[in-house]
């Protein structure tokens, strides 16, 4: 007997099918730009959101509760890792991601956590080994204990310096063995409340320590898959050192660690930072470093992080353009670091959740594609950019020309006309592509 029994492997039936356990837009096989619709999407279940939450705000409990949550937190843990494997298969997506915490229950001391996972990774790489489903990363979870209460690296207390430390040399051992494609870093309780009371200097010194150790260790222990650091600008402290992609990639630069991380964009983070999220993936693709997503939406009318399915064609069109134009996410995958709502507290509401994310993500892919192929954005950019082309302009560009020459410039002939930036007929572009693809 399986978990999900009455749901059968979901498969593409097609824009016009009205069975809503049926893919509509994603069709794994088909080619799009040489490569097939799975080979550009590598889908991933967040273990965490999938399995392991239970419908809880920051005003309830939990609101639903999983047929097979039943018995010893170990049990559940093992009971969790064949539902989340069938749930996988049924679903047709081919990566996992986690936290340490979330497969498997924390022990008394770090020697038992560090037990238990054993136990647990165990199952979960026969499980990999039956079905082919693949970890896209690991990660620790160094935030949601109380000894984080001041940081993590960042910590006042160097023994939760060292204890976070543990915990990561732990989650990169577990990753690694599992065959991680990448593993990541998301400063959770990075961050602080008040100059009052932090050594800012210091914490981001220490930061930056423990990433070295981290590189370190990868290279000690032969990983081969990617570092990857996650932005985001709030939630839970109010300045989290994190904060967008181009504070992340100025930090890793100012310690020399910028050949060592790429980045994991998430979308709810960027709208947290007041970015869209196509900006935040423009950001890390200009400069070489965009490594991985976690493919989620958030709610411009909440001010937190509500890590919801991604609904909205537009944004995953955009996003989908940013990857294609950096030639895919090479270790990385698209992660849905989502959750269905609170009141979605039927277990059959995971699958509707991912069907629709995959959903929105292929026919965003299909879209992304033509514009691509059809040149729309990048013929218009190219020309609006025209007049770097002309003699002055190329002495700009290639540094041969000073304040003293370009004053002598504009007095001898003051300003050329300016174009027209035509946003609206671009976005109505944008949506015929969407409408006709
Ligand atoms: C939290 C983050 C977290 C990271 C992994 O907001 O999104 O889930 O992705 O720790
Ligand atoms: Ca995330
Ligand atoms: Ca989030």
């Amino acid at each position: 007997m399986g978990y999900f029994d009455q749901i059968s492997k979901i498969e593409y039936e097609g824009s016009k099918s009205t069975n809503p356990l049926s893919f509509k837009f994603y069709n794994p096989d088909e080619i799009i730009l040489g490569k097939s619709m799975k080979e550009h999407l590598k889908f991933s279940m967040a273990y965490w959101h999938t399995f392991t939450y239970l419908g809880s705000d920051q005003f309830g409990g939990a609101s639903k509760a999983h047929h097979w949550d039943k018995g010893d937190e170990m049990e559940v843990a093992k009971k969790r890792v064949y539902a989340a494997f069938e749930f996988m298969e049924k679903m047709q997506i081919p990566y996992f991601c986690f936290h340490d915490a979330d497969i498997a229950p924390r022990g008394e001391t770090l020697e038992k956590s560090n037990e238990n996972l054993d136990i647990i990774v165990n199952i979960i790489k026969e499980e990999m080994k039956r079905t082919g489903i693949k970890c896209l990363w690991g990660t620790t979870n160094a935030f949601g204990d109380a000894k984080f209460v001041h940081g993590a690296s960042t910590s006042c207390n160097s023994s939760v310096f060292a204890y976070t430390a543990a915990q990561i040399k732990k989650a990169m051992d577990i990753t690694m063995e599992l065959g991680g494609e990448n593993y990541v870093f998301w400063g959770g309780r990075e961050g602080y409340e008040t100059l009052l009371n932090t050594d800012t200097k210091r914490e981001l010194d220490n930061l930056a320590l423990l990433l070295k150790m981290a590189v370190d260790y990868k290279k000690k222990i032969g990983f081969k898959g990617t570092l990857l650091i996650e932005p985001k600008p709030k939630e839970p402290t109010k300045h989290q050192y994190d904060f967008d992609s181009t504070t992340v990639i100025g930090f890793l630069r100012k310690y020399g660690l910028e050949n060592e991380f790429k980045l994991n964009i998430e979308a709810n983070h960027a709208t947290l930072a007041q970015h869209t999220f196509q900006h935040e993936l423009n950001m890390c693709r200009i400069n070489n470093m965009l490594g991985s997503v976690d493919a989620n939406m958030g709610d411009c009318m909440l001010g937190w992080d509500t890590d919801q399915f991604p609904t909205n064609i537009y944004d995953t069109t955009l996003a989908m353009y940013e990857i294609l134009l950096n030639g895919g996410l090479g270790t990385g995958g698209l992660n849905f670091d989502a959750k269905v709502r609170r009141g979605s507290i039927a277990e059959d509401d995971l699958f509707y959740g991912h069907i629709v994310g995959m959903d929105t993500f292929a026919w965003g892919l299909r879209v992304a594609a033509k514009l691509i192929e059809d040149r729309v954005f990048i013929d218009f950019i190219e020309k609006k950019n025209s007049s770097w082309k002309n003699e002055l302009d190329k002495k700009i560009t290639k540094g041969e020309i000073d304040f003293e020459g370009l004053e002598k410039y504009a007095l001898e002939n003051g300003v050329s006309e300016n174009v027209s930036g035509r946003q609206e007929m671009l976005e109505g572009i944008l949506n015929q592509y969407i409408y006709n693809c």
